[in-house]
């Protein structure tokens, strides 16, 4: 596996071969061990549809999974693809790519330093966090809607806005179950400790799904959320994006109003008020 740093794409959608050949037997070895360590850690917090989606790609048969395969066989289900990228790549072809239901994912694997966090992402955050929620139909057709809003809002310039709703839903959202609350974001159900955090510790706050409020929330790329959003199905996620007008949300968004990650407001329907003390102790410890 060459070194990520070199892996770039020359083409204009930045998409790489995955070159599922060239990993080593000890990023192979990696996967396996984030993939069991997570998987355990997992039943009993993540939502049924991404473990589900782990079994339907079998991504626990051991080593890193070939996207070519996988495609394969997530394609029959929901007719979404997984495409090799370098890693972050810019918005417009982000966006361009889920429109068509390919998923962009990262080709490299994180070392044993960065085993339980990693800046970019990887193979482990976007093949074992994202990719199985894209057997869900409803969160197939969510992404694929989010997408064509993305492009969309490039347009208006509310790109941020939208960033935003990426980051509390896809990345750091949370479903209320009848057995309780259960993590369906990448960024939490690939990460070790926040998969804990998120539904276990007192100090964040847990807000009911509201589309504008989401929009003009900011959010921390660097530490916990202080904030984690509550929807109640992969089908109020999937109604915000196509049951909106977006030109008149987009025009009162323009005042620019934004709320910091711990804001709690008089209209947020409340599943917890967060303590604020791990912010607050982060804060001090700067
Ligand atoms: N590129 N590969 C990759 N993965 C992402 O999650 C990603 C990206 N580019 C832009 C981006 N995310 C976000 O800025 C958009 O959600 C706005
Ligand atoms: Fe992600």
């Amino acid at each position: 596996m060459i070194l990520r740093q070199r892996r770039t794409s020359d083409r204009p959608d930045f998409t790489i071969d995955q070159d599922w050949s060239s990993y080593t037997a000890d990023e192979h070895a990696i996967w396996n061990e984030l993939y069991a360590r997570q998987r355990k850690l997992l039943v009993g917090r993540a939502d049924d549809a991404l473990l589900e989606g782990h079994d339907a790609l079998n991504l626990g048969r051991g080593g890193i999974p070939n996207l070519e395969k996988i495609s394969d066989e997530l394609e029959k289900m929901t007719g979404w693809r997984v495409v090799s990228v370098p890693s972050l790549v810019p918005d417009d072809v982000f966006f361009r790519h889920l429109a068509n239901r390919r998923f962009p994912a990262g080709a490299f694997i994180r070392t044993r330093e960065e085993l339980d966090y990693i800046e970019e992402p990887d193979i482990f955050h976007d093949v074992f966090g994202h990719v199985p929620l894209l057997t869900n139909p409803v969160f197939g057709d969510y992404m694929q809607a989010y997408g064509e809003g993305g492009l969309r809002a490039l347009k208006f310039d509310r790109l941020k806005n939208l960033a935003a709703l990426y980051w509390y839903t896809v990345e750091f959202g949370l479903i209320e179950t009848p057995n309780g609350l259960r993590i369906y974001g990448a960024g939490i159900s690939s990460s070790l400790k926040e998969s804990i955090f998120a539904l276990d510790d007192p100090s964040p706050n847990r807000i009911r799904f509201d589309l504008e409020r989401v929009l003009r929330t900011n959010y921390r790329i660097d530490d916990f959320q202080e904030s984690y959003f509550v929807i109640r199905s992969y089908d109020e996620l999937f109604r915000a994006t196509v049951d909106t007008d977006f030109a008149p949300l987009y025009d009162r968004l323009s005042d620019g109003k934004r709320h910091a990650p711990a804001t709690v407001l008089a209209g947020d329907q409340l599943v917890h008020r967060g303590t604020g003390v791990y912010a607050r102790e982060r804060a001090r410890a700067k």
